[in-house]
């Protein structure tokens, strides 16, 4: 019986994620410490524990079959995979920063300016596509202390909250590239895999529609249910139930989060009561 092989990152920003997200599609392995793969007991998968830097490489050799990483890196290494799967978590983005004190007119900055980053190929696009001509100093960690040490002028690194460019006196003038953990995919596989990645794939979008879509109840006199209907949109069908207490009923449906959010004074308005928001654990369109 054939498996397919996963690569998740080992330790790191993504591992914790990686993990959760194949256990809350049913997946369950242990990730001991020095343990290089697992084996699912409950699913005909093999994950593989790796540096991220390394996975579009092993998928592409056909090492692994998947491997989950952020785009920024998918990107950055360029080999021949594909993208199966955005996963919504791990976002950020690869950004140009300069000392904060420096003006900044737009990409002639860069312009005969040392650049450090641990991006080289996504920051020499940029630089082709801007006609920049600089010089691109690669490191593979600490980007950040690199002008304060004199080593470079500026950097291109990721950035999520800021506070790091923040700490080390410098500004984000311009976003190369915005990112989020993703499912990558070698181009062939066979059709016992295929079949595995198509189940897989399926429970990953069963969670993630559950993540964004919620399951409201709310009371409201019979008279309102279409006003409510209205307000919220995104809401099919509904379930509708009479409550003891006459001209009254429950309703049940599944709404979108934000949308529940930004009409909650219209359906207070609309005479909803007893509003209650439930998160959902799977969901199958
Ligand atoms: O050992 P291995 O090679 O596997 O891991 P790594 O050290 O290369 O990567 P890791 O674990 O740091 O990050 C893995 C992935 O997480 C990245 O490729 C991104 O897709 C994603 N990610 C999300 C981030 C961040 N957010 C992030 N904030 N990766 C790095 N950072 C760093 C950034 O380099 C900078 O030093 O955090 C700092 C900036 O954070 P803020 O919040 O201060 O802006
Ligand atoms: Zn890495």
């Amino acid at each position: 019986m054939s498996e397919l092989k996963i690569a998740i990152q080992k330790s790191g920003r993504l591992n914790e994620q990686s993990h959760k997200i194949l256990e809350e599609c049913g997946i369950t392995f242990s990730n001991g410490a020095g343990v290089l793969k697992a084996r699912a007991t409950n699913f005909p998968v093999e994950i593989l524990f790796l540096r991220d830097d390394d996975i579009p490489q092993y998928v592409e050799q056909k090492v692994v079959d998947i491997g989950i990483l952020g785009e920024n890196m998918v990107f950055e290494k360029n080999k021949d995979v594909i993208i199966l799967e955005q996963l919504g978590f791990a976002q950020c983005r690869l950004s140009l920063a300069i000392p904060k004190e420096d003006k900044y007119s737009g990409p002639e900055y860069f312009n005969n300016k040392k650049v450090a980053t641990s991006y080289p190929k996504l920051l020499s696009d940029f630089f082709t596509e801007n006609k920049i001509k600089a010089e691109i100093e690669e490191i593979s960690g600490s980007v950040e202390i690199a002008p304060g040490i004199g080593l470079a002028d500026a950097v291109c690194d990721i950035v999520s909250s800021g506070s790091t460019l923040m700490t080390n006196g410098l500004r984000e003038v311009a976003t190369i590239l915005k990112s989020q953990a993703v499912i990558i995919g070698s181009k062939k596989l066979t059709r016992e895999k295929e079949d595995i990645l198509k189940k897989l794939l399926f429970r990953i979008r069963a969670v993630k529609s559950a993540k964004v879509n919620k399951y409201i109840l709310l009371n409201a006199p019979e008279s309102s249910i279409s006003d409510i209907c209205r307000i919220l949109p995104g809401m099919k069908s509904p379930t509708i139930l009479p409550l003891a207490e006459k001209g009254w009923c429950s309703l049940h449906s599944v709404v979108r989060e934000d949308e529940f959010w930004e009409r909650i004074d219209q359906l207070k308005k609309a005479g909803a009561e007893g509003i209650l928001v439930i998160p959902i654990e799977k969901m199958i369109l």
